[in-house]
Parts: structure tokens; C-alpha cells; sequence
């Protein structure tokens, strides 16, 4: 049966995520051109909130519940992410089921145009850097003090766009791997090293979530699994499930695996950056001692094969013993004062969202009472043009929708529309726009 054969991909809307999709799709086509794929695109609640820091929105799952969701109600048969996105913790009946071969792991900066051919060393003192990345802003004000660190948020785009346009910010931090994927790496002016910032958990690597034992799937994935990416990752994903982190914390690490050596670095940061501990540890991979448990999941990453299960349990081990001597330095308490911190900072957000929930709604409120009469002769002419006015009066004047043959009305009535609150709400048109085109 044909239809059988159809795998249904599901996928975020942002260009980053539909390129990563795609990417895993083509390798997938590369090696079996019959198969055949369908992408179902969702939208995820990261996706929609575009004005708080990712640090400061307070849920786990913010770019994964959606699809995850469809996964386990059998409405797609894979998800592929960013695996820095995936929380250490996946909901029961999901696995990762390949980690494909890791991109740049590391951060790179992007400079305004006006500061061309610098590096952070050669701005001047009191340039402002973006980032929403707690991790990010606590190791580039250990290493640079003289700048400062603005928070930025939106997507790719709307982040060029910020550093282009408004002079507010000297330049902005990203990861390299999403600006390689997006094209964009001519832009970067310099890649951070490990001694200047440590990248996240995972950064850099693409992993496709599948339900648990959907073995079709899983054997599919096993095709393009990469081996030595996976036993970084489970490394690197022990250690912050351990420290109980996410994106929300100051966490970072830096991991090399040569031959049979597994190394592993991580950083614990307070969220000024004044304090930190730093600690590594190496592991001979082929630990003949290492107890291997019976599960094949390890920090949710399915074993794909099933002789190099050592190998899984020796970096997991490494992870969890990395972050346990961390924690014997000091770590517990600079992440419990870092957790609060971020807690407050979630509260506050919150709170302020509210409030400005309630000034829209009392705005909305006012333009429902406003009587036609005192209402602005323009706007008063441009509703009467699109609706019979006993429309207008039943309906009461800021509910009215947008004419559907809006089509054929000109750029600068519907710009007066919308300007007035008749027309989709800005903030509708933002999240209709970012999702086709937000990029984390
Ligand atoms: C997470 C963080 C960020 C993303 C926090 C961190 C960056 C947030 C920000 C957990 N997820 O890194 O400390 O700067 O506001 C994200 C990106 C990618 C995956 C974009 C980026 C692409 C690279 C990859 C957002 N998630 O980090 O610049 O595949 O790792």
C-alpha cells in the first residue's frame, strides 16, 4: 500500500526548524529514494511569545510540547529538533531516535555593520551585547567586563534586523550551527572559543524524537545516527539532568572524543558571572568495568547499536560524575541562588504580561463603549465604506473584522484599519508572521 509508506514529518514553522527538517529528510531520501515524507507544520508556544527571554517564559518544554503532543496522539511519526531544545526529561513513550553527526557546537558573535573586521576585544568599552542566553551573558561578562549584555529576543531575522536598524545594540551572540544552517555564516565576525564561552548541552546537534518502539522508524533513523556525536550528547545531557537544568540556568560544557577517550568540561556560572566552577574529567570509553544497565535509553537517546552499549553507559557515567564533583565544588549553591534568581525574574515576567493584558483589554473596552458619534471622522468613514452602518452599531465598532474582499482595498486604508485596532492585531500579524519565519 502506498499510503502506508507516507511518513509524516512533523516540523515548527521557523525557516531554521523547516531547514533542519528538510536536511534530515534529504539524508533519509539519499539513502532510500522511495520513501516518501509529508511535513505537517505546527507552531509551539516559544514560537509565540517573541517578547520574554526564553529564561524567563518558566516552561521546560517550550519548543517541543506541540509536537510531542502529535507524536503520542500517532498524528506524525517523527519530530527532528535541536537537540539543545529537548529537555534531559522526555514525556514516557517518546525516545530521541538518532543524534545526526553535530554541527559547530560553539557561540559566535555577529557585529553591527559599523563595526567591521572587530572582534570583541576592539569595541569600545560600554558596547552593548544581546543575548537571552544566561549562559552566554555570564561567561562574556567574565571575559569581557567592559561591555555590557541587553537582552534580545524574536527570531533570526528579527534579530539581524534589531542589530541593523536600531543602533541599540554593538552587536548580538548566536550559535553558529543555526547560522550555518540559515546561510547566514558570512556574517560572523568572530567564533567564541571554549576559554571565552562554552556552548550548551547539545548545541550544535539535530535529533529526531519518535515514539518508543515504532521500530520502522526507529530502524529508518538508525541510517543517518552518528556515533561519536550521540556519545557527546549523552555525556553532556547526564551532566545537566543531574544539575537539574535548563535553559534557564547558567550551565555550559566543552566535549572531545578521540579514539576511545571521552572528555568532558562543564561550567557552572552565577547569573552576574562572578562566580563559577569549572571542572573536567577523562574517561577511557571502553571502561571494562562499567555496569551496563538493561535499558537502551540513556537521557532519553535510544542505544542504536546495541555493541557499542558500553560506550553509552560510560558517557552517561561521566556525565552524572562530572556533575556530582562539580557539586562537591560549590556548583549546588551558585545554581540554587541562579534558579531563584531566574524563578523571580519568571514571576516578574508573568506579572507583567498580566498587567499588559488588562491595559489591552480596558483599551479594548473603551473603543466597545465609544459611541459612533465622538468616534474619528476618518474612522467613522473608512467602517462605513466596508459595512452598512446598522452592521456597525450592532456589532459595536472595535469587534468588526477586517472586510474578507480586503484584498482589493489599498495599502494605506488597511495600514489606517489596523492602525486604529480594526485590523488584525499587531500583535496577531507578529505571531502569524514569526511563525513562518521565526527562526529558533
Ligand atoms: C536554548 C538556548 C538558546 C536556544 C539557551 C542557550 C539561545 C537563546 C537565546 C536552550 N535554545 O544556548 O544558552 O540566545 O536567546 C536555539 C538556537 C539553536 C537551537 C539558536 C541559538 C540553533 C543551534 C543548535 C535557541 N536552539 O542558540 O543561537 O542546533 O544548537
Amino acid at each position: 500500500m502506498a499510503d502506508e509508506r507516507i511518513i509524516r514529518v512533523g516540523t515548527r514553522k521557523s525557516q531554521l526548524a523547516l531547514v533542519q527538517t528538510n536536511s534530515v529528510i534529504q539524508m533519509l531520501r539519499a539513502l532510500d529514494d522511495t520513501l516518501k515524507f509529508e511535513t505537517v507544520p505546527m507552531s509551539t508556544v516559544g514560537d509565540r511569545i517573541l517578547d520574554s527571554a526564553l529564561s524567563k517564559i518558566g516552561e521546560k518544554s517550550l519548543f517541543t510540547k506541540e509536537l510531542e503532543t502529535a507524536l503520542l496522539k500517532n498524528q506524525v511519526d517523527f519530530v527532528v529538533h535541536s537537540l539543545k531544545d529537548l529537555p534531559t526529561n522526555l514525556p514516557e513513550g517518546l525516545v530521541i531516535g538518532c543524534v545526526c553527526k553535530r554541527d559547530n557546537p560553539y557561540d559566535a558573535v555577529v557585529l553591527h555593520p559599523k563595526h567591521q573586521r572587530k572582534t570583541l576585544k576592539d569595541l569600545p568599552d560600554g558596547s552593548v551585547i544581546g543575548t537571552s542566553s544566561l549562559r552566554r551573558a555570564a561567561q562574556i561578562k567574565r571575559v569581557y567586563p567592559q561591555h555590557k549584555i541587553e537582552n534580545i529576543r524574536g527570531n533570526l531575522n528579527t534579530r539581524f534586523k534589531k542589530l541593523a536598524e536600531n543602533d541599540v545594540y554593538d552587536g548580538i551572540i548566536l550559535a553558529v550551527a543555526g547560522l550555518t544552517r540559515m546561510g547566514w555564516e558570512h556574517c560572523i565576525a568572530q567564533v567564541l572559543t571554549p576559554e571565552e564561552c562554552m556552548y550548551a548541552v547539545s548545541q550544535g546537534a539535530m535529533a529526531v524524537e519518535c515514539r518508543d518502539g515504532d521500530e520502522r522508524i526507529l530502524s529508518l533513523l538508525n541510517k543517518i545516527h552518528d556515533h561519536t556525536s550521540t556519545i557527546e550528547c549523552v555525556a553532556e545531557r547526564a551532566f545537566l539532568w543531574k544539575l537539574e537544568g535548563g535553559c534557564s540556568v547558567p550551565v555550559s560544557v566543552f566535549t572531545e572524543v578521540s579514539k576511545d577517550q571521552l572528555s568532558v568540561k562543564g561550567g557552572v556560572f552565577s547569573i552576574d558571572g562572578s562566580e563559577a566552577v569549572e571542572h573536567s574529567i577523562n574517561t577511557d570509553l571502553n571502561n571494562p568495568d562499567i555496569k551496563i544497565p538493561d535499558s537502551t535509553m540513556f537521557v532519553g537517546i535510544h542505544c542504536q547499536i546495541q555493541e557499542k552499549k558500553c560506550e553509552y553507559a560510560t558517557a552517561y557515567a561521566t556525565g552524572l560524575r562530572l556533575a556530582e564533583e562539580m557539586i562537591g565544588k560549590g556548583a549546588d549553591s551558585i545554581l540554587k541562588t541562579a534558579k531563584a534568581m531566574s524563578k523571580e525574574e519568571i514571576l516578574a515576567e508573568h506579572a507583567r504580561k498580566q498587567e499588559e493584558e488588562k491595559e489591552k483589554k480596558m483599551k479594548r473596552k473603551h473603543a466597545d463603549d465609544e459611541p459612533l458619534s465622538h468616534m474619528d471622522p476618518v474612522k467613522r468613514y473608512l467602517m462605513a465604506q466596508h459595512h452598512d452602518m446598522s452592521q456597525v452599531l450592532m456589532s459595536g465598532a472595535a469587534s468588526i473584522p477586517l472586510p474578507s474582499s480586503s484584498q482589493h482595498h489599498n495599502l494605506s486604508e488597511l495600514q489606517l484599519l489596523g492602525k486604529m485596532g480594526q485590523g488584525p492585531s499587531s500583535q496577531e500579524s507578529e505571531a502569524s508572521s514569526s511563525s513562518s519565519s521565526s527562526s529558533l
